[in-house]
């Protein structure tokens, strides 16, 4: 297997999954400034046009880090990040959704929209991603909220949901668009994740 990627959150949510999962896997740089991912021949192997992308040694290709980290998790060692019964499957789908849409996207609109990173192939309206930089540290307060019942996002067991928040949240200090207020379980629970060998490595 190859992973196609850039230094990027989504290819570290891939990254951490790896860790987690123990598994190692070639990595082949994609040049997402000089705009490798729109060229016509990466986007014959992935149409979304994004890093990361996983090669299969058959030839098949998986866009999507979720859909990337749902395969390695599959075929990988140890817990599941996905879960195991349908209740658990059903709580960790509905909190990565909750993660990728409420918060991970609003970060990443506030970047792409604000610095204009990417002005190069897509419009950027600077007054979205300031409505993105307010709207994402809002919507903290529901998964404080949720931190203070349980120990990981969608309970008792570390997930992908827990990877997408906390790459999120690194990602949003990193790129300082996005005003994060201190809350006190977000902070135990990430100062948790911190201390797994999987993020403080990736
Ligand atoms: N939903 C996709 C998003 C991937 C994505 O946005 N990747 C960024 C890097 S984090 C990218 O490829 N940017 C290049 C571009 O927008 O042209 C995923 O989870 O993999």
């Amino acid at each position: 297997m190859k992973l196609h990627e850039a230094p990027s959150p989504n290819a570290r949510r891939v990254h951490i999954a790896m860790a987690e999962k123990g598994i190692e896997i070639e990595r082949v740089a994609v040049d997402i400034r000089g705009g490798e991912n729109i060229s016509a021949e990466y986007l014959a192997k992935n149409p979304g046009g994004r890093v990361p992308m996983l090669e299969l040694d058959d030839g098949t290709f998986i866009g999507e880090s979720v859909s990337i980290t749902r395969y390695l998790d599959a075929i990988g060692e140890g817990a599941s990040l996905f879960g195991d019964s349908p209740l658990t499957q059903a709580q960790i789908d509905m909190w990565q959704r909750r993660a990728e849409f409420n918060f991970l996207m609003e970060v990443a609109g506030a970047f792409r929209n604000i610095t204009g990173f990417f002005k190069d192939r897509e419009t950027c309206v600077e007054a979205w991603g300031v409505v993105c930089a307010e709207r994402a540290p809002k919507a903290l307060t529901m998964f404080d909220d949720q931190l203070a019942k349980t120990e990981f996002l969608a309970g008792d067991q570390f997930s992908i949901a827990d990877i997408t928040m906390g790459v999120g949240l690194d990602f949003a200090r990193a790129v300082k668009v996005v005003e994060l207020p201190e809350l006190p379980n977000i902070k135990r629970w990430q100062d948790a994740l911190s201390a797994r060998p999987s993020f403080s490595a990736s």
